[in-house]
């Protein structure tokens, strides 16, 4: 019997220590911000608000809770010993670079969390979650450890959940999550087609790749996800980014396609094969007629893509029918794409209206509205049993405001980095915030 189900929504919550690091050669943001003075207080504010704003139209919305940073244990593997004041000191004598990125808040992308399959599409019909390994970069690689106990204190109820652990921590199985996943399907609580979208295949070297930056994704780990949550051929599609895209700094699908219920939305240079693609998920998708919105790169170049962040918006079901999108403002502030969006509200296509939201801080690390969120489609009974504490509620909003002021600073260089008040602040702020969220002794320090 099918269940009703909704779409709700994981946003990472942005962590004391966010900063400007240049760490994620590929994303043209994070290299052009290197150094930037960043507003951790600010990031997390914007982070709220969009959490709150989507609460109060009726979606569900939840947290996943910032890291610990900057992380000790990661120094302490890379062979800094003493005090955690000695160790900070040392590493940043030595390699202000690693103690930035083991300082990076980038855990607040949730997009890259882990891939989740919904109970509709699993043999076992529990929700499955695999962590993302995130290995083409050394600091979001430190993440998945925490992440899945997060994952499995906000998810803990074995009837409903299975949890996968990450895959081995090899670039040949690197794995983005979400970012490169997407799912199409006529109802939410009905079997769907999962879209795995790879940059590269580590054992098929002749695919053509990008030349210029990396491709973080590989076939591989992308069908060892789809394997180990029982997907069968019938309801997984793999498709191969387009390289060009990847040189032009689309270093996840989610910068380049998104989708949602029947509807895809991309860039013609989204994938390598379009014409295949389209066909795959087709022929897969029961109950619906795929609708392709495609955007030319007439109407949009992939410059431009970039810059906006157009197809990293959220396209979210309205309640009167048709979607709802959130974008970021950068939308509206490069021509090309404002005139596209105006188009497409009035073209009465699925898209009904569009939201703008400011993640100033956020974007100048390339993370829009939704590689800030984490998509996780839930039956009622599903979602009773997920940890109330993390879902958004004008109570939780206002307790979470009141924190952020409390504990975060308004101003953050590279040189703070090796401070260790900002690593006291830190872990003081976590262990408060683990109490109001009930999530249990989630962190390294904790334990
Ligand atoms: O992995 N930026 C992140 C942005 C991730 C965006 N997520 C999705 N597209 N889903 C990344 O490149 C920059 C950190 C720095 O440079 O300080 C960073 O990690």
């Amino acid at each position: 019997m099918t269940k009703r189900a909704v779409e709700a929504n994981f946003d990472g919550l942005v962590g004391p220590t966010h900063n400007y690091a240049g760490l994620s050669r590929g994303n043209l943001a994070s290299g052009h911000n290197l150094h930037r003075v960043s507003n951790p207080r600010e990031a997390a504010l914007e982070g709220l608000w969009k959490m709150k704003c989507l609460a109060d139209r009726g979606y569900v919305q939840g947290l996943l809770p910032p890291h610990e940073r900057p992380h000790i244990p990661s120094l302490h593997a890379l062979g800094f010993r003493g005090s955690d004041s000695e160790i900070l000191a040392a590493a940043r004598r030595s390699s202000p670079a690693i103690l930035a990125a083991t300082a990076s808040a980038s855990a607040m992308w949730t997009a890259n969390a882990a891939t989740v399959s919904p109970s509709a599409d699993t043999p076992d019909r529990r929700v499955h979650f695999t962590p993302a390994n995130l290995t083409a970069k050394f600091h979001r690689s430190i993440e998945s450890p925490v992440t899945a106990r997060m994952l499995k204190s906000i998810f803990a109820d074995e009837s409903f959940f299975a949890h996968h652990p990450a895959l081995p921590s090899i670039s040949q199985l690197g794995d983005e999550g979400a970012a490169n996943h997407t799912r199409l399907c006529a109802e939410y609580g009905l079997p769907g087609v999962e879209l795995f979208v790879y940059g590269t295949a580590a054992f098929a070297p002749d695919l053509p790749g990008p030349k210029r930056f990396p491709a973080r994704q590989t076939l591989e780990a992308s069908q060892a996800v789809a394997r180990l949550h029982g997907l069968s051929d019938r309801q997984a599609v793999f498709a191969q980014q387009n390289p060009v895209a990847i040189d032009a700094g689309v270093f996840h699908n989610d910068v380049i396609a998104v989708a949602n219920g029947r509807v895809l939305f991309y860039h013609e240079q989204a994938f390598l094969d379009e014409g295949r693609v389209l066909a795959d998920i087709r022929s897969r998708l029961r109950g619906a007629e795929l609708e392709a919105l495609r955007v030319s790169e007439r109407e949009v170049s992939l410059a431009d893509a970039v810059a906006s962040y157009l197809f990293n918006s959220q396209l979210l079901d309205h309640p009167d029918g048709g979607m709802m999108m959130l974008v970021p403002q950068e939308c509206r502030e490069i021509d090309s794409v404002s005139a596209y969006l105006d188009k497409l509200v009035a073209d009465a296509g699925p898209i009904k209206g569009v939201e703008v939201c400011d993640l100033t801080q956020s974007m100048r690390n390339g993370g829009g509205p939704a590689c800030l969120r984490l998509r996780v489609i839930l039956t009622a009974e599903e979602q009773a049993a997920t940890l109330p504490g993390v879902m958004m509620t004008d109570e939780l909003y206002e307790r979470m405001t009141i924190w952020v002021e409390g504990h975060y600073r308004p101003e953050l260089s590279p040189a703070d980095l090796a401070d260790p008040m900002l690593l006291d602040e830190s872990r003081h702020a976590l262990d408060e915030l683990s109490g109001i969220l009930g999530l249990g002794s989630v962190y390294d320090f904790q334990r």
